[in-house]
């Protein structure tokens, strides 16, 4: 079969839609009980993509020793004088900005700013986009968004929380500094999207537009091994995940929902850590809420720095990803570095079914 660029994700692909994918044909030949680390898996995957210079492998091993560093931080806040809110007080979009947060993004700013793979990054606590100078003569010809640490509010009481990323290929003439609009691509153009949850263990799961991969790190040799192979999230199940304190402030069709997911004895399970909530849907299966509220009517959620890449995970895995007006997050068009979106994503039966709701009960226009 003839091989095509798979228009949304820069892959060589056989006219097979990205979902579905398994995992890079080699690792099927690797025993289970083999230890694959990230840097291999890497290594391996290079070969999938049709600008394998091995910048983009370079760039996701840089995330991957960011997320280390940070990840020690996070383990040790309990002991060190580093909780609490930072000098820097609010960050661009009125929250609160905690330590941890404030370190975080210094660290991926500085490892990603090392390799030179990287032309120019944006991130959910800084305002406006940060210029990588060029590493000697080498032209980069990516951009990385992320979240450093989301769910930071959990940090003080010792829950997970998480760093989602995003990476594109700038559209930008790669001699010139990069541009606004960069970083304005819709979700579809991810080449690569993923996130790190500092739990119970630390994972980083990400994907390339082939399927998703799971890797825990292991503290004794200080690498993450491949631990999740090819993860599909469920077709469907009974679990909701919205912070129903904000039930009255929701518009009729979502109370609808959530009134029909306590009538059918649904349970309910919101850490209020986005990266967590996701991470146990893409396991365990589920819906992840977070709906239009008075306070944020446009939903509280960024679409650059969360929401595009966890909903090109969640439709790797299967699943789908939708915002309140039934529209694919993916599809959605950025006009603002630090836009908010609603969000449903899950499962694809239960966002389906979120949809029929949305359909009977809204009286906005779709
Ligand atoms: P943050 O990026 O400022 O940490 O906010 C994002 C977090 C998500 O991780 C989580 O799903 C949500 O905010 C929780 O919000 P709420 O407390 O309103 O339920
Ligand atoms: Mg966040």
């Amino acid at each position: 079969m003839a091989t095509t660029t798979n228009k949304n994700f820069g892959l060589k692909s056989e006219k097979t839609p990205y979902i579905g994918i398994s995992a890079p044909a080699d690792l099927s030949t690797i025993p289970t009980n083999r230890i694959v680390t990230l840097d291999e898996f890497i290594l391996r995957s290079e070969k999938d993509f049709v600008y394998a210079t091995g910048e983009l492998t370079g760039l996701l091993r840089d995330i991957g020793v960011a997320a280390k560093i940070i990840n020690r931080e996070v383990n040790k806040a309990g002991l060190v004088n580093i909780l609490g809110v930072a000098d820097s007080g609010e960050n661009q979009s009125g929250d609160t900005q905690q330590k941890l947060d404030v370190y975080a993004n210094e660290r991926l700013i500085e490892c990603l700013q090392n390799s030179g793979e990287v032309c120019a990054i944006a991130s959910e606590e800084n305002d406006d986009i940060i210029h990588v100078p060029p590493v000697g003569s080498k032209q980069s010809h990516y951009i990385v968004m992320f979240d450093p640490l989301d769910g930071s509010s959990n940090i003080d009481v010792n829950m997970s929380v998480g760093t989602i990323f995003a990476i594109y290929r700038r559209q930008s003439d790669p001699v010139g500094p990069a541009t606004k609009e960069d970083f304005l691509q819709s979700g579809t153009q991810q080449v690569a999207a993923g996130y790190v949850l500092y739990g119970t263990s630390t994972m980083l799961v990400y994907t390339t537009g082939r399927g998703v991969n799971g890797f825990t790190l292991d503290p004794s040799i200080g690498e993450f091994c491949l631990s999740h192979r090819n993860m599909r999230v469920p077709e469907n199940s009974q679990t909701y995940s919205v912070n129903q304190g904000y039930y009255s402030k929701f518009d009729l069709e979502m109370r609808r929902y959530i009134d029909h997911c306590s009538d059918q004895n649904y349970g309910l399970r919101y850490i209020g850590s986005m990266v967590s909530d996701v991470h146990r849907i893409l396991i365990q299966g589920g819906i992840f809420l977070y709906p239009s509220t008075r306070k944020y009517p446009k939903g509280k959620l960024r679409l650059l720095y969360e929401c595009n890449p966890l909903a090109m995970l969640m439709e790797q895995a299967g699943g789908k990803a939708l915002n309140t007006h039934l529209k694919r997050i993916l599809d959605l068009a950025p006009h603002d570095l630090h836009q908010r979106c609603t969000i449903a994503i899950g499962s694809p039966a239960m966002v389906d079914e979120l949809k029929n709701f949305i359909e009977r009960y809204s009286a906005l226009p779709l």
